[in-house]
């Protein structure tokens, strides 16, 4: 017996270590688990550190996955990979970081618990969220019945740099 897939979204971000190569080995990652299908993947972005301004650029990207996966094991299997990178889980909440993967959405499912809030409190208000989910689904309609469109083009500009 086989569900349907989820339909998720993952922000990516790093400002450390080489963060355009940790982010590019974070989606082959991704790729690599098996209960998972990447269906799209963003440009990269370069985008200034939000939060304290002592800290690197960011890279950030966006990619749509499906999945066979809860949303806990999906997290958990996101963490894994966080972890490999290096990333310590306890460094500051607003500062440098190896590796942060986030389930922005999972589904439509709204999910409320210690470990995960879905959809990721983040969304609305981040460029570098935004920008990136707006390219590979113009037209997603958040749970809250946002356009993902509309906020992008409402999103104040914070020097924001597509690559490549
Ligand atoms: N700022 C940017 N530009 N990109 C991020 O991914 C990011 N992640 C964070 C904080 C520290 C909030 N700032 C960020 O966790």
């Amino acid at each position: 017996m086989s569900s349907t897939p989820t339909l998720a979204y993952i922000g990516l971000g790093s400002n450390l270590s080489e963060p355009l190569a940790q982010v590019q080995a974070a989606i082959h990652e991704i790729t690599n688990i098996t209960q998972i299908n990447v269906m799209r993947v963003s440009s990269l972005y370069l985008s200034k550190p939000m939060g304290p301004q002592d800290q690197g650029d960011y890279i950030n990207a966006v990619l749509a996955l499906e999945t066979s996966l809860s949303a806990i094991k999906l997290l958990d299997a996101l963490q894994a990979i966080e972890n490999e990178a290096g990333r310590v889980r306890k460094e500051n909440r607003w500062g440098a970081r190896v590796l942060d993967l986030d389930i922005l959405l999972f589904g439509a499912e709204i999910i409320n618990n210690p470990r995960l809030t879905i959809p990721h409190y983040g969304i609305k208000e981040r460029e570098f969220v935004l920008t990136p989910l707006a390219e590979i689904a113009p037209n997603l309609i958040l749970p809250g019945g946002e356009s993902v469109k509309v906020l992008s083009q409402d999103i104040a500009n914070n020097a924001m740099v597509k690559l490549s």
